[in-house]
């Protein structure tokens, strides 16, 4: 039985065309900014998110805590969402890192110009540590891959640069949130100081992501990306993949959310609670008999994670087709029966 996995969409795998691409890339030492196929790559992506420039790190968590360790001194504090992916799933590394604590406002992975303002603790209180840095995710993974409404994101990163704020958008999956509400990156990203986002989630390159941002930010971006061990040599083989991917695979994530809405239709007739409605590739839904559930669903080639007790996600993406939709229904459904019998 072929399995389906929708764990997550990080579990992709290069194509023929990329795999093409990726043996073709002209190579060099990317630590001396000798990596033709790396420079170009940069320069694309950061004029895709309005940017002066940007560096290609091999993850997501490695940009954003680059950003982070940019942004602040040991002994701030960062506010983020409810949820944020650089608080719960970066193993601790923006206290281990940057020596920061994270502070989380608003509900559902987003908030307003008015919770930036409430949490906002200057320095010049010496009991308090102060808010240095603003960081939102687009769309937010732990919302279920909400979209974050652009007028409250623009609120709420103007109040946080009155307050002499630096901002940061971990746009991870940024290029969904572009094709799912048609307002192009660059103008999501638009007034923060840096936004990093990922080629190896929806988009299905291998390895990659990069932080953006002006010359000079970048520039420092570079020391840190040094210093965490993510110089990487020869690495315009993972650049032509990563490139490859912001050429040919942007427009299709619309695919994956019709198969998102589809398989939440689908997922909610067998009786399931399906919240929120997904506005991009992830289905989050309920089961009580969390650990029956995955026995059931993994003995049958099914591969969902839990998000917490009870609480399931599913991802799809460029290896998940429609029939893998009406398929993976069909595993689900026995696998229900079996657990009610
Ligand atoms: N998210 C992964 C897991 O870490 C949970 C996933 O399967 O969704 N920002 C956001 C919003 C992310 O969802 C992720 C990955 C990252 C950053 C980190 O990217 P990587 O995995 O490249 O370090």
């Amino acid at each position: 039985m072929k399995p389906i996995d929708l764990r997550s969409d990080t579990v992709t795998r290069p194509t023929p065309a990329m795999r093409e691409a990726m043996a073709h890339a002209e190579v060099g030492d990317d630590v001396y900014g000798e990596d033709p196929t790396v420079n170009r790559l940069e320069a694309a992506a950061a004029a895709r998110v309005g940017k002066e420039a940007a560096v290609f790190v091999p993850s997501g968590t490695m940009a954003n805590q680059i950003a982070i360790r940019l942004h602040t001194h040991h002994g701030e504090v960062v506010l983020a969402s409810q949820g944020a992916h650089v608080l719960r799933y970066e193993g601790g590394a923006a206290s281990a890192l940057a020596g920061v604590q994270i502070t989380t406002i608003g509900t559902a992975g987003c908030f307003d110009a008015d919770a930036v303002r409430a949490a906002y603790v200057p320095a010049s209180n010496v009991h308090l540590a102060p808010t240095t840095l603003l960081v939102a995710e687009d769309t937010h993974n732990g919302a279920g891959g909400r979209i974050f409404p652009l007028a409250m994101l623009q609120g709420a990163v103007g109040a946080a640069q009155d307050l002499g704020m630096r901002t940061h958008l971990d746009g991870a999956r940024l290029f969904d949130a572009e094709v799912a509400s048609g307002v192009p990156a660059a103008r999501i990203a638009e007034r923060f100081d840096t936004v990093a986002f990922c080629f190896s989630k929806g988009l299905g390159a291998p390895v990659g992501s990069v932080l953006c941002g002006d010359e000079a930010t970048i520039l420092r971006a570079r020391r840190l990306r040094k210093m965490l061990g993510g110089g990487m040599r020869q690495a315009g083989v993972l650049a032509a993949a990563a490139l490859y991917a912001l050429e040919h695979h942007v427009d299709r994530l619309a695919e994956d959310h019709i198969r998102a809405r589809r398989l939440a239709e689908g997922i909610e007739k067998l009786g399931l609670p399906v919240h929120p409605a997904p506005e991009t590739n992830m289905v989050m839904f309920d089961v009580a008999d969390t650990m029956g559930f995955l026995r059931a669903t993994r003995a049958r080639e099914l591969w969902i994670n839990p998000t917490g007790p009870g609480r399931f996600r599913a991802v799809t993406h460029l290896d998940v087709g429609s029939a893998d939709v009406d398929e993976a229904l069909a595993r689900l459904e026995e696998a229900l029966t079996e657990l009610r019998a």
